[in-house]
């Protein structure tokens, strides 16, 4: 059957209690509507789940002190019997070890701003570059360096296809200034596109960009002055390391007046959507 596996560092640490909780659920019942299963997925007490029950998800909104889980992390949780949210890379590795291909996000991980200094680059674009996953986003976080972002994707030989559009998408906002590499139109031609890097031994992931509805997005030009003021926060504060991705996106929360976040739901629902549609064509 169509299967949609789900990330859940969105859960314990993207997303404020309750609204997690909510956009969790909602999430997973767009998906079974457009025709899909859909497997959220995290560490419950040491145990990797493909498919939580309500029950667990629920409780996973609710915990303060869950880790989040990457590559690096996740086999310690295994190992130490702990409780974590997968990150984009984490959910790869998980969902291909179940054999579900398509997987929808927010956005991914990726090339900070700063990164020449701080060398802070997400282990989600290297595992893009090595497990065959379809990850459906709205782009990378505004709050990264999108530009080193695609550079770095396509040195590690991952595509990235705007669905339906020429430019980048940039997570609140439909477009930013960078071209997105490939643009493919619907579910279809976004299955053959997989179908055939699979028969040609190509390997890795393929990252969709698929912008946020019209309706819900706030333009870059508003949303650079909110980022720039978190980015100012974190700087002083001195977050640094894993803890930086989940600063910027509560900042941004505060200082959006909660708007962020609403269109952050709008745009994962919208991503769930198009993942359903892809793993039915599949
Ligand atoms: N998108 C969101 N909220 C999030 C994330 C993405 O709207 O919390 C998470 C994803 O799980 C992504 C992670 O994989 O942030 C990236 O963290 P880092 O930059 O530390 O690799
Ligand atoms: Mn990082």
């Amino acid at each position: 059957r169509p299967v949609v596996a789900l990330e859940s560092t969105i859960i314990t640490h993207g997303m404020p209690y309750p609204d997690n909780g909510a956009m969790a659920a909602n999430v997973e019942k767009i998906i079974s509507d457009n025709g899909a299963v859909p497997a959220t997925i995290a560490v419950v007490a040491g145990r990797i789940k493909i498919g939580l029950s309500d029950g667990e998800r629920e409780s996973l909104a609710m915990t303060g002190d869950a880790m989040k889980l990457s590559r690096a992390d996740l086999g310690f949780a295994v190992a130490e019997a702990r409780t974590g949210g997968t990150t984009v890379a984490a959910t790869m590795i998980a969902a291909h070890m179940a054999g579900i291909k398509v997987f929808a996000t927010g956005g991914i991980g990726g090339v900070h701003k700063g990164a020449e200094k701080s060398f802070d680059i997400s282990a989600d674009l290297d595992e893009l570059a090595r497990t065959p996953v379809i990850v459906v986003s709205a782009g990378a976080k505004a709050i990264l360096d999108i530009e080193k972002t695609l550079e770095m994707l396509e040195t590690r030989g991952v595509p990235v296809v705007g669905h339906g559009c020429e430019t980048m998408p940039a997570f609140w906002s439909r477009h930013s200034p960078f071209r997105a590499p490939l643009t493919l139109q619907g579910p279809e031609d976004i299955a053959h596109f997989y179908r055939t890097r699979q028969a040609l031994g190509l390997g890795g992931g393929i990252l969709i960009a698929n912008p946020v509805p019209e309706d819900q997005e706030i333009p870059a030009s508003e949303m650079d002055g909110y980022i720039q003021a978190a980015q100012r926060a974190a700087a002083s504060l001195g977050v640094t390391g894993k803890a930086v991705t989940p600063f910027l996106l509560s900042k941004i929360l505060e200082l959006t007046g909660g708007r962020s976040l609403k269109t952050n739901i709008a745009l994962v629902e919208n991503n769930a959507r198009l993942a359903a549609r892809i793993a039915k064509a599949l």
